[in-house]
This record gives structure tokens, sequence and C-alpha cells, in this order.
């Protein structure tokens, strides 16, 4: 039994239909988020004590504590299995719109314009090479919100940013409805924006 076990869908698979599929959903978590999990529970076996100890938003944010063996699988399904876990809740039926709040505030601070925003979101992350992530991340340091690509399953938290709203853009996120076409699922994927979620994250990283 693993430390770790797949978190469950606060909606049903077909909940985010039309913008993402029930298939593509159900794919998604069953296999791929699935197989993070199991695969970051055997790398922490295989890790000492006081790194089992941890938990994995404190490992993640500070990887010294990792044996250099496992570093590149802690990164990769330590970061999968949380960047996943806040993926599915920062999406939700009948999102999108603009967001109010705090975040509304911040975006025009950084940004400009919830536009604007949007644009260069939209824009950076449609054109990631290979398998990645677009991460609307909260910066302790500029106490600012700022954009952020990452590679593959690198978790924001590497870089000391606190994720605020991720959007998957590897293949199996969106294969099955959009094909090659990731700019159409991005632009379905505001659709189904959860900005209250993003609210509140922002107001547990400020
Ligand atoms: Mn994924």
């Amino acid at each position: 039994m693993g430390k770790y076990t797949l978190p469950e869908m606060p909606y049903a698979y077909d909940a985010l239909e039309p913008h993402i599929d029930a298939r593509t959903m159900e794919i998604h978590h069953t296999k791929h988020h699935q197989t993070y999990t199991t695969k970051l529970n055997a790398a922490l076996d295989s890790c000492p004590a006081e790194v089992q100890d941890m938990d994995i938003l404190e490992i993640l944010s500070d990887m010294s504590s990792v044996p250099e063996d496992k570093k590149s699988a802690i990164n990769f399904n330590g970061g999968g299995y949380d960047n996943h876990r806040l993926f599915w809740n920062n999406m939700k039926p009948d999102g999108g719109g603009e967001p109010g709040g705090a975040v509304a505030d911040a975006i025009n601070s950084s940004f400009g314009s919830f536009a604007d925003f949007k644009e260069k979101f939209s824009s950076t992350t449609a054109v990631i090479q290979g398998s990645g992530w677009g991460w609307l991340v909260y910066n302790p340091s500029t106490k600012n919100v700022e954009y952020k690509p990452m590679p593959n399953q690198t978790s924001p938290r590497t870089e000391g940013l606190v994720p605020l709203l991720g959007c998957d853009v590897w293949e199996h996120a969106y294969y099955l409805n959009y094909q090659n076409k990731r700019p159409d699922y991005i632009a379905a994927w505001w659709n189904v924006v959860n900005w209250d979620e993003v609210n509140n994250r922002l107001a547990n990283a400020a």
C-alpha cells in the first residue's frame, strides 16, 4: 500500500462536456493520473525514511533532500500526481467567464487586462514544445501573479512558485476530441475554468 492514492474526481467524467469529453477525462484520471501516483509511491519506497515522511508538496518545494538517483522520478511522478490533483479542481462544469475578487486585481496588475492575460496564456501554452503545462502562478518573492510554462510534469513549486491555474497540454488531455489541434482545446478549456478555486489558492498563497 503506497503513501498516495488516486484522488477522487470532484465531478463526473462527462461533467465538462462538450468542452472536454467523458472518455478523455476517464482515461486521463484512471490511467494517467493513476500511473503518476503509483510511480510516485514506488520512487518514495526507495527513498530514506526522512524523505518518505515529508509531504509531497514539501518535497517538490525543496528537492535537495531527495537522493540524486531518485530526483528525476520524484520530479516527474510527484509533479504529475500534484499537477493533476490541481487540474481536476481548477475546472468545473459551467465554469469559465472572467474572474472576480483578488485574482481579477492581480491579473490586471500583472498583465494589464484579463483579455491580455488570456491571449498570452493561450498563445504561449499552445506552442509549448512537446508535453507540458501552462500555469498562472503566484510568485512569493515579487508578490505578483505570473504566467509560467513548465516542461513535462515539472511542478512550478520546484521553482518556488505557487500554482494557481494549470492547463495540461499533454496530448492525452485532448487527443480524442481535438487530435492535434491544441489551440482549439485551449480555447474550449477556458469554458470550464473554476475561478473560485483559483481565488482560494491565491488567498492561501498570499
Ligand atoms: Mn495529464
